[in-house]
């Protein structure tokens, strides 16, 4: 982590009215650990800076990201009809005119949106609007792709090559399974930019001794299993993309629910944030990601796993936000709703599995995390990926029920 020192001297290169006040920002993600609040007069603001062990093009990242926005702001001069108080952050220049700061990576700023705010989890909403915020999850996702459409997905270079790339995942869960040691045991992918990103995450980083402990945790073993099993299914979606029976749009990338902001006066989504990983794929990938991050009330670190559950009404209540907003899916898209949600749900499953067997490489531990964070982290996953196997006719109905 950068110091508070460094934090203040990248602040002060960014285009603030006064002297900026910096202190440490306490909704950060996963990723871009160092996350800081900065004030200046009147206005707060968030200094990130990108974290390069992940994002190793982080200039691609920038790229991407001011398209996104651009196009929202594009979207809400012509009057969208469907999004009158959609907030989009504003990006903020250096005194240089540029949109990022080097000083040991890319620092970037933006404007805090005012009057929002984000939870962790539905359960964190007042009972009375819990349904009514997850319908307005699945709205706002339908708006901000709507707002988003004119991204050319095929313009978009990716800032973290191999991201969502299901087949990549588990061969990188197979390395840590065997307890590959060296790049010459595994099988690395061919697209050098892919290989390039991915190779870190491929070899264990634990002692022999801490990865055999790791490895044959007996709690785990049936969700490995599980996962195992399922394989071909999860990779069904990128196939699907490949042969074009499903069209590539560009993409969110990270819609858990913690990534959309409700406006303090009306509880309405009013923007959807973190546009780090913008990407040609599906929006069933943004829509399965916003779903299981939604229906799983009990949040991603619940050590309790008798309470990750479905939950039912958020299902059905998210489904119905996003089908009578959403604009442009294909039936043959609508169909695949269900699968594309339990697909994301074991996508990050094994991702967070393969981590915690290898060493906690990719979603790095801060030193306030429990050092077995991402085994809670797979195992919530993997048994919401278990549950939703269980709801999934269900799911078929509500589809049915809802699409127009
Ligand atoms: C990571 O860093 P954050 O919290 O925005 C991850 C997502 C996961 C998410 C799970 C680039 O997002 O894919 O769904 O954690 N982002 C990246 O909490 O890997
Ligand atoms: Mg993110």
């Amino acid at each position: 982590m950068a110091n508070l020192e460094v934090a203040r001297r990248v602040a002060a290169q960014f285009d603030l009215p006064t002297q900026p006040e910096v202190e440490d920002f306490q909704g950060k993600g996963n990723i871009n650990l160092d996350a800081l609040l900065v004030t200046s007069g009147e206005k707060r603001y968030l200094l990130q800076r990108i974290n390069h062990d992940v994002f190793a093009m982080p200039h691609r990242l920038m790229e991407s990201m001011i398209r996104a926005l651009d196009c929202q702001r594009a979207a809400i001069e012509i009057g969208h009809p469907k999004a009158p108080d959609w907030r989009v952050p504003d990006l903020i220049a250096t005194r240089e005119g540029s949109h990022w700061v080097e000083e040991g990576g890319v620092w970037r700023m933006m404007g805090y949106v005012e009057g929002t705010y984000s939870r962790k989890s539905l359960n964190d909403f007042p009972d009375e609007i819990r349904l009514d915020a997850a319908r307005e999850v699945g709205r706002g996702l339908a708006v901000y792709s709507d707002m988003t459409q004119d991204v050319e997905a095929a313009q978009i270079l990716p800032s973290l090559p191999g991201y969502r790339d299901t087949r990549l995942y588990f061969r990188q869960l197979h390395a840590a399974l065997e307890g590959c040691r060296t790049l010459e045991e595994v099988e690395l992918p061919d697209d050098p930019e892919v290989r390039a990103s991915a190779e870190p995450h491929f070899v264990v980083a634990l002692t022999p001794e801490d990865w055999r402990q790791r490895r044959n945790d007996a709690e785990l073993a049936p969700l490995i299993a599980l996962a195992l099993a399922h394989e071909a299914q999860a990779v069904r979606l990128q196939e699907l993309r490949e042969t074009g029976e499903i069209r590539q749009t560009a993409i969110h990338g990270d819609t858990k629910i913690e990534n959309f902001l409700f406006d303090t006066e009306t509880n309405r989504v009013v923007s959807l944030v973190d546009l780090d990983t913008i990407m040609a794929h599906s929006w069933l990938a943004d829509w399965g990601d916003m779903v299981r991050s939604l229906v799983n009330v009990a949040g991603e670190k619940e050590t309790d796993l008798g309470k990750v559950k479905v939950d039912r009404e958020v299902y059905a209540a998210v489904l119905e936000g996003f089908l009578q907003a959403a604009t442009s899916p294909t039936p043959a898209e609508i169909a695949l709703m269900p699968k594309a949600v339990q697909c994301i749900a074991l996508e990050l499953g094994i991702r967070f599995l393969a981590d915690y067997l290898r060493g906690d490489t990719y979603f790095a531990l801060s030193e306030k995390d429990p050092r077995d964070l991402n085994r809670t982290r797979a195992m919530v996953q993997l048994t919401l990926f278990k549950e939703l196997l269980a709801h999934e006719s269900e799911a078929d109905a509500l589809v049915a029920r809802f699409r127009r």
